[in-house]
């Protein structure tokens, strides 16, 4: 493998850019590569809230870009993100979903052989509770109108029906993270998109560099209209996923016979399977294997990804058969996740405690108390109902 510090420029600069949707700002990062000829400093930011599912191997692969160029990337886990996005992950629970997140990252990478050694790793809330960050919150809040910093955050945070202030902060934050991770440029989904662009617009206004900004595409879930929703576990499969579980799942995928362009399976092939083999093999590299059974035509090996979206398109590739490929290379992804899972006590405890599962009801139904209404001594509302009278004599003695 060659050095990381020889990379040429112009080969640094493919790399870091393959495959992505957008560049904001490219002649940042030509400038550092060409004119300071240094290495690219990045940062991919990641907020631990659900837990990761196989749509993280997108990012990841990029992440393996970044350092084949010689980047110097860092990871953020964004633990007071997750916090701040309608408290998807509460305080008590983020720093073990922190810990989960880095160490699905990390097994990940390894499994697709990726050295990690030089992957940095930092958690939010260890710099963004200091007094200069808080200032420059406060700096920002005073030249962000709050039409535009909900503006900016409407593809990243829920949106609710009565939008909390935590959801206008977020974005100013991940604006102040690049400064603070010293990094020239930043990677996200494109979903990201308003936020990078308000970075832009006004770091320098507090007196920062402005950042480049790196965008992957959007992949796809398994579900019909091909969203990944967080309310529909059959349109994502858990990096934990057993293999069974991952069958059942594909097998529910929506797939209709020659459609191509709504395609979940598809897409996993194009943005998760190919590029990971263009990793290990190298690049135009592609084989995927379908256990057709004999009755249906026997065994099947593509050589292109566009060779597999054509058999498909044409009908000569059905549904039920491409959901068998899928399943096989979504279980030979996981094996090494999984196995990883079963040696490290500390991802398996961060787990647990991370997402802590609701213990059973006891099998033995509980007795249905008779309905003696609630206004008995005792009975299920008298507490409540104490309360109501306590705080309505308060209410007529401080009323004037
Ligand atoms: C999500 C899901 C996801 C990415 C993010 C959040 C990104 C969060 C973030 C937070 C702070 C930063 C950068 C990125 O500085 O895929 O819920």
């Amino acid at each position: 493998m060659s050095d990381s510090t020889t990379v040429d420029p112009q080969v640094a600069y493919d790399l870091i850019t393959k495959n992505l949707q957008e560049v904001l700002n490219p002649q940042i990062i030509k400038n550092v590569l060409e004119v300071e000829k240094r290495h690219l400093k990045l940062y991919w930011g990641t907020a631990p809230t659900g837990r990761p599912h196989c749509g993280y191997f997108v990012a990841m692969t990029k992440l393996a870009d970044f350092l084949r160029a010689g980047c110097e990337v860092t990871v953020l886990l964004a633990d007071l993100h997750a916090f701040l996005d309608n408290m998807k992950a509460p305080l008590e629970v983020v720093n073990y979903r922190a810990k989960y997140y880095e160490c699905s990252i990390k097994a990940i990478l390894r499994s697709i052989n990726v050295p990690i050694e030089k992957l940095k790793f930092v958690v939010g809330s260890s710099y963004q509770q200091g007094g200069d960050y808080t200032l420059d919150i406060f700096k920002l809040s005073n030249i962000v109108s709050q039409n535009d910093a909900k503006r900016a955050g409407a593809d990243v945070v829920k949106q609710v029906s009565n939008p909390l202030l935590s959801g206008l902060i977020y974005p100013l934050m991940q604006a102040l993270d690049e400064e603070y991770l010293g990094v020239d440029a930043q990677f996200g989904g494109v979903d990201q998109r308003k936020i990078f662009v308000l970075a832009e617009e006004n770091l320098e206004k507090i007196g920062y560099k402005k950042r480049a900004h790196l965008m992957n595409p959007m992949v796809p879930g398994l579900g019909q209209g091909g969203k990944m929703s967080a309310s529909d576990p059959n349109s994502k499969i858990d990096l934990l996923e057993e293999p069974k579980q991952v069958k059942k799942k594909i097998n529910s995928a929506f797939c209709a016979p020659g459609n191509v362009e709504e395609n979940g399976l598809l897409s996993f092939v194009e943005f998760v399977v190919r590029p990971i083999q263009e990793l290990k093999h190298g690049d135009g590299y592609f084989s995927f294997h379908i256990d057709r059974p004999e009755k249906f035509g026997g065994p099947l090996t593509f050589e292109s990804f566009d060779a597999l979206k054509q058999a498909f398109k044409e009908e000569q590739l059905a549904p039920p058969d491409l959901k068998t490929g899928v399943a096989d290379a979504i279980n030979e992804l996981l094996a090494p996740i999984r196995e990883e899972y079963a040696n490290n006590k500390e991802y398996q405890e961060a787990n647990e405690k991370g997402y802590p599962v609701a213990v059973p009801e006891k099998t033995k139904k509980a007795k249905k108390p008779k309905n003696k209404g609630s206004r008995y001594p005792g009975g299920a509302n008298a507490n409540a109902n104490a309360k109501v009278a306590e705080v309505t004599e308060e209410l007529k003695k401080t009323t004037v």
